[in-house]
């Protein structure tokens, strides 16, 4: 299961130097030019919790292996997109494939980094951006509408925000709608907006705990959890649906182990890490036990 996780935000936000920090990498070039590219930049971050490795050294694993999301990261958005202003908005269709997006917002201030609307506003910048990304679903909506003819009801129901029935949902979602897609915003900078998940200047307060946090926001709102497996091999980190049962937890370790395993023996992580080792014996139809070990038994 590789999450995907679309950027999204106006031109000289911080999209790129978000993705950067994410990844630890200089994937996507940063710059105070508003249209740098309209080719995605994407790179892999990894959800690389201190506990894991503390579980990784514990059982002594040759090596460890992180869930891994895919971050992309497009063209700044600017008002009008959708009518062919700045670089338009087909580039967009990068995110169709993402399971969640990631809005920045900025608050930052600084001369030689301009803002496209000429001054710092957060709230009207996240206007604009919601707007080009109805706005896009509109479009495709209406592209698509002579050969699907619920995309016009799927359309009304968008621009109204009512709910989709669960029928309009699965083909809504297979078009890639951002409508249906979750999301978090970020401010860059410091106020302390209200309205926003995360508050913090890129360039002055990211840390490691804070990447894992957002990660954790990122799974919380595509509500998986995660399970370990580990031997002296291998330590791996497995993310996971929470209303699974232990049967879908083992065919994600592999593909045999759906039919083999008739017990599971799961440690909580938080007790192993206290050293407890409260070992619980639990069914292959059992609901799972989030953020434990566990021990296929055949
Ligand atoms: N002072 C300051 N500059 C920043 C901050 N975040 C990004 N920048 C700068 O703003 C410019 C635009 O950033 P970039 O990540 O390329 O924005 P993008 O167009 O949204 O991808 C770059 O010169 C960054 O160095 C920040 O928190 N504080
Ligand atoms: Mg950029």
């Amino acid at each position: 299961m590789k999450i995907k996780v679309g950027i999204v935000g106006m031109p000289n936000v911080g999209k790129s130097t978000f993705l950067n920090l994410m990844t630890q990498k200089y994937v996507a070039q940063e710059g105070e030019w508003p249209f740098t590219t309209i080719n995605p930049n994407r790179g892999i971050v990894l959800y690389d919790k201190e506990e894991f490795l503390t579980v990784f050294k514990k059982f002594g694993s040759k090596s460890i292996k992180y869930p891994e999301l895919e971050f992309i990261d497009v063209a700044g958005l600017v008002k009008d997109a959708y009518k062919g202003k700045g670089l338009g908005n087909e580039f967009l269709s990068h995110l169709k494939e993402a399971d969640i997006l990631i809005e920045i917002v900025r608050t930052f201030e600084k001369e030689n980094v301009p803002h496209q609307e000429g001054n710092i506003d957060p709230e009207r910048d996240h206007k604009i951006i919601e707007e080009e990304l109805l706005m896009s679903d509109i479009k495709i909506c209406e592209r698509n509408q002579k050969k699907d003819k619920i995309l016009e009801k799927i359309k009304e129901k968008i621009l109204k925000k009512e709910k989709l029935d669960d029928d309009q949902i699965q083909i809504a979602k297979s078009y890639g709608l951002f409508a249906l897609k979750e999301k978090i915003i970020i401010e860059n900078g410091k106020r302390n907006l209200d309205w926003v998940d995360f508050s913090f200047s890129f360039k002055e307060d990211f840390n490691h705990e804070l990447k894992i946090k957002i990660i954790e926001k990122i799974l919380d709102k595509l509500n998986l959890t995660f399970f370990i497996t580990a031997n002296e091999n291998e330590t791996r980190i497995n993310l996971i649906e929470k209303n699974s049962n232990f049967k879908e937890a083992a065919k994600i370790v592999h593909s045999d182990f759906e039919k083999k395993t008739i017990k599971v023996q799961v440690i909580e992580l938080k007790d192993f890490l206290r050293g407890e080792e409260k070992i619980k014996i639990f069914n292959k139809n059992d609901k799972i036990i989030p953020e434990s070990i566990y021990k296929f038994i055949f």
